[in-house]
């Protein structure tokens, strides 16, 4: 990862926050080249934020709770998020919707992850309908968000298959191990400049991708 400056990362969740350990780990390791600038969360005393905690990163909480409506919960956001100065903010677990005031603000430097292979099951509970909807495959997506809710650009995607005898949680976690190589694989991307938002197409390397890139396969 020489060569490549680091980026300035704010990271916001809502729970565990284990894509975040994934994403501290690999930047404490080195191989991400990022400094993660604060983590957020908008629900106090979370999982999530302990880790952060113990990796040395600053652990902010803002309460929705604490606002009359989703405005002014997010022009607060907007303040503690900028006061940072991120080059990149991403979305891991971050459970509020946001209005597209937000989304237009951080345009083409926001990223989301999404449990299900979009444009498949946007919005929440996505492991228990695709099981019900008979998939044989389902997975996750890394986008940039935009303000259509799940409807941003996807840049990659990572697959698994669906046993007959899964339930949601025995897929959730088959999916979220993929997950936790997904995100800093789209962050390392992103880092080497390697990754645009051009209206509403993804450029890699400067050219539009016209379907999602496929993370990796590590059996395969
Ligand atoms: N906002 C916009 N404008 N666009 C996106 O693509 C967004 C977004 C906000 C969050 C993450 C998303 C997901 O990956 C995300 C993408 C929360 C809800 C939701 O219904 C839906 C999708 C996502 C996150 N939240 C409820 C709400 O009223 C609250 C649910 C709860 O607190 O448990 O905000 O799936
Ligand atoms: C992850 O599976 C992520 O894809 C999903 O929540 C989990 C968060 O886990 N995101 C959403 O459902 C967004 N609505 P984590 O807190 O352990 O990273």
């Amino acid at each position: 990862m020489s060569g490549v400056r680091k980026i300035r990362l704010v990271v916001l969740i809502s729970g565990r926050g284990s894509n975040l350990q994934a994403i501290l780990d690999q930047a404490a390791s080195g191989e991400l080249p990022v400094e993660i600038a604060a983590v957020i969360s908008n629900r106090p005393g979370v999982a999530g934020l302990e880790r952060a905690r113990q990796a040395g990163v600053p652990a902010l909480e803002l309460d929705h709770k604490n606002f009359p409506g989703r405005p002014e919960f997010e022009s607060a956001l907007i303040e503690l998020i900028d006061r940072h100065r991120p080059d990149l903010v991403i979305l891991a677990g971050f459970m509020r919707i946001l209005t597209a005031d937000f989304t237009g603000h951080y345009r083409g430097r926001l990223l989301n992850i999404h449990p299900s292979l979009l444009p498949k099951f946007r919005g929440l509970h996505t492991h228990e309908r695709a099981i019900a909807a008979g998939e044989i495959e389902h997975g996750a997506s890394i986008h940039f968000v935009t303000a259509e809710l799940d409807g941003g650009p996807v840049i990659v995607q990572a697959q698994v298959p669906v046993w007959p005898n899964d339930d949601p949680d025995t897929l959730a976690a088959r999916v979220l191990e993929r997950e936790h190589r997904l995100y800093p694989q789209a962050i390392h991307w992103f880092a080497e400049g390697r990754l645009r938002l051009d209206g509403e197409r993804v450029l890699f390397d400067g050219q539009p991708l016209d379907r999602p890139l496929r993370l990796e396969n590590p059996s395969g």
